[in-house]
């Protein structure tokens, strides 16, 4: 975390230092549109990294900040957040899902010890799911899957996570149930 000190009218920025085993660096992956730009966004709000989360429509999000980012509301490029959670530093990678831009997946995960898959909840696995899945299997990176947009009336829980299980090798187990 940066702390600014203002001394005689300059400022000086304190970077606050980290041991290794005191840093974790997280990829978030996903299909295009599956919300990742704004769950990146909202972690770094409710950790306290940020005093507001922006959105995507207004082109207000710490992570899509490029001209084109904002102007076609997609990420392009991935984009290194960061916010403090137990006295660790949480490296965020925010990535593209779209088909064009999806290929800058693969060198965060080089760098990244887990991913969160982020899936649609009624579109469930989707071309860019599988290929996102492909990759962090190259790379074996461990993941935890996010399923998404669970506000929807025609969200389907349980239908994405047995598809998931049905389609990819890696087992997966739900540790939280949404109910309500
Ligand atoms: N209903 C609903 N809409 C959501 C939710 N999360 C994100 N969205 C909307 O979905 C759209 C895409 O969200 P993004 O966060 O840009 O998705 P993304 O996965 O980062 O998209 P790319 O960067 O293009 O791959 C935006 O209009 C968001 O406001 C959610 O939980 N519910
Ligand atoms: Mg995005």
């Amino acid at each position: 975390m940066t702390d600014l000190i203002s001394f005689e009218g300059e400022i000086f920025s304190m970077i606050k230092e980290y041991s290794t085993d005191h840093i974790r660096n997280i990829t978030v992956i996903g299909h295009g549109g599956t919300g990742k730009t704004t769950i990146v966004e909202n972690l770094l709000h409710f950790s306290g990294a940020i005093d507001k989360a922006g959105s995507v429509e207004n082109g207000s999000t710490v992570s899509d900040f490029e001209e084109e980012e904002i102007k076609h509301k997609m990420s392009i490029h991935n984009s290194l957040t960061f916010t403090e959670f137990e006295n660790t530093k949480i490296n965020i990678i925010d990535t593209p899902g779209v088909p064009d831009f999806v290929g800058e997946v693969r060198p965060s995960l080089r760098v990244s010890e887990g991913a969160l898959v982020v899936v649609d909840s009624v579109d469930g696995i989707q071309m860019g799911t599988r290929k996102i899945w492909e990759y962090a299997d190259e790379y074996k990176v461990p993941r935890i899957v996010f399923v998404n947009k669970m506000d929807k009336e025609q969200a389907k829980f349980e239908t994405v996570v047995e598809s998931i299980q049905q389609n990819f090798e890696t087992p997966i187990v739900p540790i939280e149930l949404p109910i309500g």
